[in-house]
Parts: structure tokens; sequence; C-alpha cells
């Protein structure tokens, strides 16, 4: 996972909202609102109020990504899976998995005692300026001071870096620091919204959730709100705000699947799943399982608490790793993925129509705040291709496959990356553009890729001898030879290395050497931030 975001003492005070408790009104701004709920349910004017335009639909026509649906023995296996659908899969980027009907895990946020206590803190997005917006610096209005913190892992409009000037925090369009609610309170609040935003009637005195378990309200469909969200992004719209609970570290926040965390839940098949996303990064044949660290986001899988319009916009995996998604419980959430063979078209197709932005700020993509329509992704001949995830289901995204979406109502996702070795080229291939970007690596790439040739080497060995290595049937003995996968990886660092170390004879020039040595250097541990352990 990737992200961006600011954490409660993050937003000054001046920019901390009022908690929107609202008494079966939408969380839509007041600035141009004429309906006379909106003011009368909040108890502050926070932000504008929105409209369904049902005759002014924006949905882009684009085709579906496939869906795979495994039987209880290829559901055993969750590696060995992903890779036999790699092929197909990684023709769109994006692919939903559901999985056999046996397998319903229960989700240990929905206990009364986490659901109505834990608090977790969101992000405001303004979904009118996904797309378009003016470039920051040209602003009239100079940006209120966002402060940010170092964190591992950031995504959705947060940056790896503290602001060292002021200038600095005003020339980035992001999220701010929303309000802190329970999962009951944010159940409300989305409800309310939706109600208010599709005017579903009727609903004065009773709950959403409620009326739709009664089945007596009308709900627009996933085509209605898709149709309006893109008229929202397209800027036909007021301003339209909206909170997301987004990239939520499970390890604090608690997981939506059963940990593994004590001798009893050894019997739980679902703590053991492998399906289960607190295990998956690192089971066996999954390269990441050599991380030594409990990197979150990458290896700890982050939580999505979402309303409607709520979004992630277009990025790509840190290191092109693989992702994959579940989603626990609520309404679906509208997925967009590009095969990863077409990210450079679509970086390419960003970049031409929005050209000031892409400007001001040339690593825009890195901060995960700007949509652009799919259907100017097609009609630029970029590959788009659509998800609706439900409840139950599994979204997979493919190394370098650009993804984006939104929800479409109040919902829980949980995510977190895994590499089956045939990541190991693109990995390879992320390192070298950062390195080009100067652009820093949340794992060490060529860590794993030795660790991954050790443990290569140690099974070829036991077999040698017809000693079980206790790998099971993934080992690393089939990526091993001529045309192995891993043997490719290897070979392409030992011929940077060589080059490297040639050039440095041939040139004999104590500038070169410096230069070439900082690169072996960096080389040896993959650019990262910390020291390698080659
Ligand atoms: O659900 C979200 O907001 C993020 C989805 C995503 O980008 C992922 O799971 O890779």
């Amino acid at each position: 996972m990737v992200s961006s975001s600011a954490s409660p003492e993050e937003a000054g005070p001046a920019r901390r909202r009022e908690k929107r408790r609202m008494r079966g009104g939408a969380a839509v701004s007041l600035d141009h609102c004429s309906s006379r709920n909106c003011e009368e349910d909040f108890y502050r004017p926070t932000t504008t109020c929105g409209k369904w335009h049902p005759g002014e639909s924006q949905r882009p026509e684009i085709d579906d990504a496939p869906i795979f649906t495994p039987t209880e023995e290829e559901f055993k296996d969750a590696i060995g899976y992903i890779s036999s659908i790699r092929p197909q899969a990684e023709k769109y980027g994006i692919c939903r998995i559901i999985p056999p009907s046996s397998w319903r895990p229960p989700c240990p946020l929905k206990e009364k005692s986490f659901w109505e206590s834990m608090e977790f803190n969101t992000r405001v997005q303004q979904v009118d300026k996904l797309q378009n917006r003016e470039p920051t610096k040209k602003r009239a209005q100079p940006r209120v001071q966002r402060k940010r913190k170092r964190r591992k892992r950031l995504r959705f409009g947060m940056t790896h870096r503290r602001p060292n000037s002021r200038a600095d925090s005003e020339d980035k369009f992001g999220f701010q620091s929303g309000s802190d609610f329970t999962l009951e309170e944010f159940h409300k609040y989305a409800d309310e919204f939706k109600q208010e935003y599709f005017g579903m009637k009727g609903s004065d005195e009773i709950f959403l959730s409620e009326i739709k378990n009664h089945k007596k309200i009308w709900e627009p469909s996933v085509e209605e709100i898709e149709g309006e969200y893109w008229r929202i992004v397209l800027g036909s719209t007021g301003e339209v705000e909206v909170d997301y609970g987004a990239d939520l570290d499970t390890a604090t926040f608690g997981s939506g699947f059963a940990k593994l965390s004590s001798d009893a839940n050894m019997q739980d098949p679902y703590s053991v799943s492998c399906w289960n996303l607190n295990n998956l990064p690192r089971l066996p044949g999954s390269v990441i399982s050599f991380e030594d660290e409990d990197i979150s986001g990458v290896v700890v899988p982050w939580l999505y608490v979402g309303m409607c319009f709520s979004s992630f916009c277009w990025h790509v995996e840190d290191h092109f790793l693989y992702s994959l998604n579940y989603m626990h419980f609520g309404e679906p959430k509208v997925w967009y993925g590009v095969p990863g063979c077409e990210a450079v078209e679509l970086e390419e197709s960003m970049r031409k129509n929005l050209p000031k932005l892409f400007e001001e700020q040339p690593d825009l993509l890195h901060e995960l705040v700007t949509q652009l329509s799919p259907s100017v992704l097609k009609s630029e001949g970029v590959s788009v291709y659509r998800a609706v995830q439900k409840p139950g289901e599994f979204v997979l995204t493919l190394p370098r496959a650009y993804h984006s979406g939104f929800n479409s109502g109040f919902n829980c996702a949980e995510a977190v990356n895994v590499a089956p070795v045939d990541w190991l080229p693109h990995g390879q291939c992320a390192v070298e553009l950062y390195r080009g970007q100067h652009r820093k690596t949340s794992i060490s790439h060529d860590r794993l890729l030795l660790k991954t040739a050790k443990a290569a080497v140690k099974q070829l060995w036991m077999n040698l001898f017809d000693w079980k290595s206790g790998e099971g049937k993934y080992g690393w003995l089939n990526t091993c030879g001529k045309d192995g996968v891993l043997t490719s990886a290897v070979k392409v660092v030992a011929w940077i290395l060589l080059i490297l170390e040639l050039i440095i004879c041939l040139l004999n020039d104590k500038h070169t050497h410096n230069i070439c040595f900082a690169i072996l250097d960096k080389s040896s541990n993959g650019g990262c931030s910390k020291g390698g352990e080659w």
C-alpha cells in the first residue's frame, strides 16, 4: 500500500473541525447550500452542499475486469492461486477473487466493544478538486499550513517529507486531517450523508441502516453513484467534501481478521488462513517473507473505512508490489485498473491532460491525490477496466498496475502487499526508477533478492542430499535453472555490479572511482535509506 494523510495532531487547531454529529442531514458543505435541512442538521457549517443530478451522469463506458472463483481446493493455496491467475489477470491490472461460499471469516471489528469505542482519524477529501483544480501556487487564497509528520509509509495526499519551510507546505494540494470517529459514529455519519445527497426520503427519525434492513427505502444503484461521482470529479457540481478513514494501521487500530496471537487461535481456521491478510505477505512463496521489519502498509495490513465518494486516486503500489484488498462489510467499492504494461501510457496521459499540475509538481502521482476520468484515459488509447468489489470479495492489483476508485457508501476494507516470485523483475525495475528519481525505497530489493537466492541454494543442497528442507512444495526450486525468474533477477544485479567494477578498473580515475563506489554502495542496499545487509 502507499499513503498520504494527516493525523489529528497534524491538523492545526484552527483547522480541526467539529465532529459532525448529525440528526439526519448530510455532511455536505453549506457555502452554496440552499437546502433547509443542511443548515438545520449541522452544528457547524463546514462543507458545501451537493445534490444528485441523475440526468447528468458521467459514468465511464469501460469493460469489466475479470472475476476469479477458486474452488475449495484451489483456495487452499493463496500464493499458488495468485500465480496461477497471473497470466490472465495481468492483462487487466486488477481482478476480483470471490472465495468459495464456505469461507466466511468473522470480523472482530463488528464486536460491540470495538464498534462503539475504538476511534480512528479521517482525512478530508474535496472530491470536486481531485481532477480539476488550479495549481496551488496560483491560488488566490493561500493554503492554511498543514503540518505533516514522518511516517513509515505514506499515502493519499500526505508526503514523505516534513515541511522545512512554510512554502513547502503551501505548495502542495493534499488532504487535511479530519475528525475522529468510532465505527458506529462513522456509519451513521456516512449513511446520513448519502441519504441527504441522493434525496433518499422518509428517514428523519430512523437511521438509514434500520430502514435498509426493512427494505423500505429506495437507494441509488452503484451505476448511478458512479455517474454522479465522475460528475463531481469533472467539476460540474459545487464543493463536495467527504471524510475517509484510510491507511489505518491494523497493528494499532485492529484488523478485520482474527490474528494469530494465542495458541487458541492456532485452532481457528480463519486465524491461520493463507487468505487472512495478516498472514499473506509472509507466506512461503512470497518474497517479502524475507523482510525483517513489520513495515506498516506493506507487510502489516491497512484498514479503509469509507463513505460515499471517498476516493483512492491513481497510484501504483510501492516497489510495484502486488496488493490484495478484502472487503469486510458495507457497500461496494468501485475500482479502475490499468494493466502494468500500460503504466507509462497512463503517466503520459495524466501529464498531457493536467499539464499545470504536473509542471508544478512533477511527482504528483506519488502523492495519490489526483484522479483522471477513465473515459479520458480510454479515449487516449489506455486500457482501463472496472471492478465492483462487494463484501466478502478480494481485489488483486498486479505489479505496476495503476489503480484508483471510490466507495459507494459506508464500508470497511483491508489491504496488504504480497510478492510471489514473479514480482522480482518488477521490483528490480522499480528500484532502478526510484534511483533515477532520487526517491526513497520502503524495502531493500537486493536484500530480498539475496535472501531468496540463499533459500534457493539451500534447497538445492537439501535436494542433492535428499534432505527435507521443510519449505513445502514452494521452496524456490522452480524459480532457478536457466530460464528461472530468480536466476534472471540475480543475473541482472550481477551484471550491474560487474559493469560498474569494470568502469572503475578501466578509468582508474579518482573521481570516477568515487562515483562508481557510491553507485555500488547504493546498489547493494537497494537505494534504501537504511544500510544494506549483503
Ligand atoms: O480502498 C482503498 O482506499 C485503497 C485501495 C488500494 O489502493 C489497494 O488496496 O491497493
